[in-house]
């Protein structure tokens, strides 16, 4: 007899704790595993005492679901997905509905929604974040693909979901295809960004002031309940407070090569397919990219030298006030960083045609996820001030916080240049401040070099835009130009 209200494949570390978190809210999951092992463990383990119903075949599994059926993948993203995906098809029924809930690329997901629709299923693909923790206890749910599934599924994707103060769920529809991929794909973007300027922040602390991992941590927990309270500042809090068996900053002990699995990189590949920026997400995946370089480091610090030359570098400031200055350049950066961030989105809604609402995927993200921060509220009230706001950095309460934060930010990056210490987060947040507030950028001459050598043509102040003009620089070219078109 099918009596599951949903089935959930897929029992590593993120499917087991959302089957938990939907039993606590009186769901009952059928569930699968391609190595039955694992079921096994998970039924007289975490599982026992539960109504988890576990089932050693697809055949099985599929028996045990509700119609219209809803089956929750959380398996590894790629072609895992798709092979799941073909051994369920032959045995759902139309109306029956797929969720993807792991971190597929969303262009896999829009064509998943269509090919599942051509055979009158039901595809969503979805975002959650919010790792082991939140899958357990509620993490932020991004879901899109086909809306006529949403109403189905809207009831206990919500319940699961984290709630801001008010109730409201971190969890809504965000649009039609690979929306809700994407829309994940940006919050690990940003999320890359969000440590890379926590990072930097300890490497001025400790490279810089010479402070105590103590007194680091001591910053952050003040930090944490400022401006800049986020769950990535507290946990980096605890993480420089915690002390190894020897008594020594556990921290220390870890190898200075960072990991990525390949969302930032994704985040920013989308970037420069829409030609929109996201500077300081790609200088957050390149820090990773040269501390995985850590061999050739070691040779280089041997050669080069480590710091600033003592005959012509420069000290830098690092005086009095200068842990207010790292705040303040933390702070800014960041807004730079979420500015790009909703740019990328409202980018990518004109390119694919979704109608995203900036406000609540601010909202979205405000609990459970990784990003979750207080300053998320002053995202959505700026969008709420405007909704087709273009950039963050247009809104009045974001303008007046990087003026306040402006002198400190420009203290940090000078100082930390002329120490050799690498900001490259802070330092591309400052130059994208700048270069987009500029009314006028070098960029004429790079047209007029692009003529020059390639007849690319360039447009005219004063004339209209669209309006090409060439130029025979050198007397000896003909009139016929390239073709205009922005790559
Ligand atoms: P993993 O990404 O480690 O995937 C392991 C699961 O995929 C196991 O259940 C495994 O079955 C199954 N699987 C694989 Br691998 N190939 C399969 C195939 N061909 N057919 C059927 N099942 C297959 O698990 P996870 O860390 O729980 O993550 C699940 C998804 O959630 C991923 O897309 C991940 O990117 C995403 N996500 C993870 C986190 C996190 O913090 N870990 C956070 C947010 C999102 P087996 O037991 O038989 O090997």
């Amino acid at each position: 007899m099918p009596s599951a209200d949903i089935g959930l494949i897929g029992l590593a570390v993120m499917g087991q704790n959302l089957v938990l978190n939907m039993d606590d809210h009186g769901y009952t999951v059928a569930v699968f595993n391609r190595t039955t092992a694992r079921t096994t463990e998970f039924l007289s383990g975490p599982a026992s005492g539960t109504k988890v119903i576990g089932t050693r075949s697809v055949e099985e599994f599929v028996a045990k679901l509700r119609p219209p059926r809803k089956v929750m993948l959380m398996v590894k993203a790629g072609r895992a997905v798709d092979a799941v995906i073909e051994q369920l098809v032959p045995l759902l029924d139309e109306g029956d509905i797929v969720i993807d809930g792991g971190n597929s690329h969303f262009e896999d997901s829009a064509r998943r929604t269509s090919e599942l629709g051509e055979l009158g299923l039901l595809f969503i693909g979805t975002g959650i974040s919010g790792g082991e923790e939140g899958a357990r206890h509620g993490p932020s749910i991004m879901p899109g693909g086909e809306p006529a599934a949403w109403p189905e599924v809207q009831g206990i994707l919500q319940a699961i979901a984290a709630k801001v103060a008010d109730g409201t769920p971190c969890c809504d529809w965000v649009g039609a295809g690979g929306a809700g991929h994407y829309t994940k794909m940006v919050h690990n973007g940003i999320e890359y960004g969000d440590m890379q300027v926590i990072a930097e922040a300890y490497h001025l602390m400790s490279g810089g002031l010479g402070m105590t991992h103590p007194e680091m941590a001591s910053v952050f927990r003040r930090w944490g309940e400022g401006l800049l309270d986020s769950y990535l500042i507290d946990i980096t809090a605890d993480i420089l407070g915690h002390v190894d068996e020897q008594g020594e900053p556990t921290v220390c002990s870890i190898l200075d090569a960072a990991g990525q699995k390949g969302t930032g990189k994704w985040t920013v590949i989308s970037s420069l397919h829409l030609g929109y920026p996201m500077t300081l997400v790609a200088e957050a995946v390149y820090a990773r990219v040269v501390s995985a370089l850590v061999d050739q480091r070691l040779e280089a610090a041997g050669v080069l030298g480590q710091g600033a030359p003592t005959d012509g570098g420069g000290a830098g400031r690092f005086g009095d006030g200068f842990v207010d200055d790292i705040h303040d350049a933390l702070y800014a950066s960041k807004i730079v960083s979420y500015a790009q961030g909703f740019m990328l989105l409202e980018a990518a809604a004109t390119e694919y045609g979704w109608d995203l609402d900036y406000g609540r995927i601010a909202q979205l993200w405000r609990e459970g996820c990784i990003i979750r921060a207080a300053f998320l509220d002053d995202i959505t009230a700026a969008f709420e001030r405007r909704a087709d706001l273009p950039s963050l950095l247009l809104d009045r309460f974001f303008t007046d916080a990087l003026r306040k934060a402006e002198p400190g930010w420009r203290r940090v990056v000078a100082a930390a240049v002329g120490r050799g210490i690498p900001v490259p987060a802070y330092s591309s947040a400052l130059a994208f401040y700048d270069a987009y507030r500029s009314e006028r950028l070098p960029a004429n001459l790079v047209q007029a070099q692009r003529d020059y050598f390639g007849a690319h043509t360039y447009e005219r102040v004063g004339r209209p835009r669209g309006e090409f003009f060439h130029t025979d620089w050198t007397g000896t070219g003909g009139s016929a130009t390239s073709g205009s078109y922005q790559a």
